[in-house]
């Protein structure tokens, strides 16, 4: 039996069958700083519970996967200093030695399924890192989409990796890209990253029936829903280009490798821009958590036909 521990709100929810939509804590540990990371995850938390249905945020404590965080333990974690940063590869190790762990998208996803939840929404994956040719740092978040039947919303994937080595991965994968409402792969703090994403769908509904059909077919592995940042949000690609260019020659000089690339970009581009990638980065995941509010309920109705 999978360790898992429910919150008291994700009990009552699982009792009375109420749609539920996770949520990720490495974007708390690894990609906010104290206390934006405390205040982005009561708003999510709180845009789901609006819109609907009940957030449960994931990060493993005490031994076990904490499926729904309490106050307290989100406070905590959001504090936390030397948090186990966590994807299939760690998960187990975190969980059998009792460290603090935050879950990844990837380890997001295995510990949603593991709790029979199907939705998840997030800021943005992991993907293929620019010079991955030679670095070969490709996210383990694109083999959980192929594996793991969780409907995943994020908002793209940021210009800090190469999106169209990342759409090539996850076709190769089998991993169906949906655009929502629109033709453009959207690019996190833009909505449109010039590339058109392989699929679109403009309903909540239809990427729930579409979830469906994939366990009608017996097709392992979820769906990536890139939900394009609101307008008024928006930063322009050109805008960013040279602080993300410049954050990744300093990762380079650095020598930052491994799991530390993708925290240490996000850093730096949170302190190139004074902050407006921060405020950019709330506005687009709480878009993201009222869509999988929105696809959780259509889920959670019984298909039509
Ligand atoms: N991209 C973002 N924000 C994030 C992450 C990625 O824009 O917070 C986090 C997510 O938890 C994602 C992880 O699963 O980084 C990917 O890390 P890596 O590139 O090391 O696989
Ligand atoms: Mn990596």
């Amino acid at each position: 039996m999978p360790p898992l521990s429910f919150s008291p709100e994700i009990e009552a929810a699982r009792r009375d069958r109420l749609p539920i939509v996770a949520l990720e804590s490495t974007i708390i540990t690894h990609g906010m700083p104290w206390p934006q990371n405390y205040d982005m995850a009561r708003q999510v938390e709180a845009d789901i519970r609006a819109a609907g249905a009940v957030p449960a945020t994931i990060a493993v404590m005490g031994g076990s996967i904490q499926i729904g965080l309490t106050d307290v333990h989100l406070r905590d974690l959001a504090q936390a200093r030397d948090v186990m940063k966590l994807s299939r590869a760690d998960l187990a190790v975190a969980l059998a030695t009792g460290r603090i762990g935050a879950t990844t998208v990837a380890a997001t996803m295995i510990c949603a399924a593991l709790a029979g939840i199907e939705v998840f929404a997030t800021g943005g994956i992991g993907g293929v890192h620019r010079g991955a040719e030679t670095s070969f740092d490709i996210s383990a978040d694109l083999q959980e989409l192929a594996q793991t039947p969780v409907t995943v919303v994020a908002a793209g994937a940021k210009a800090i990796l190469d999106l169209p080595k990342t759409l090539e991965v996850l076709e190769t994968y089998g991993v169906p890209v949906i655009a929502f409402g629109q033709d453009a792969l959207p690019a996190f703090w833009s909505r449109d990253s010039g590339l058109t994403a392989p699929l679109r769908l403009d309903h909540a509904h239809d990427i729930a029936a579409s979830h469906r059909m994939r366990r009608a077919l017996g097709l392992p592995g979820g769906q990536l829903v890139a939900n394009p940042i609101p307008q008024a949000d928006e930063i322009p690609a050109a805008t960013l280009a040279p602080l993300i260019a410049q954050a990744i020659a300093e990762a380079e000089a650095q020598g930052i490798a491994a799991k530390s690339v993708t925290p240490f970009l996000l850093a730096r581009i949170f302190e190139l821009t004074e902050g407006a990638s921060l405020d950019a980065n709330l506005a687009l995941v709480r878009n993201n958590a009222r869509l999988g509010a929105e696809i959780a309920i259509a889920l959670a109705r019984p298909a039509l036909a």
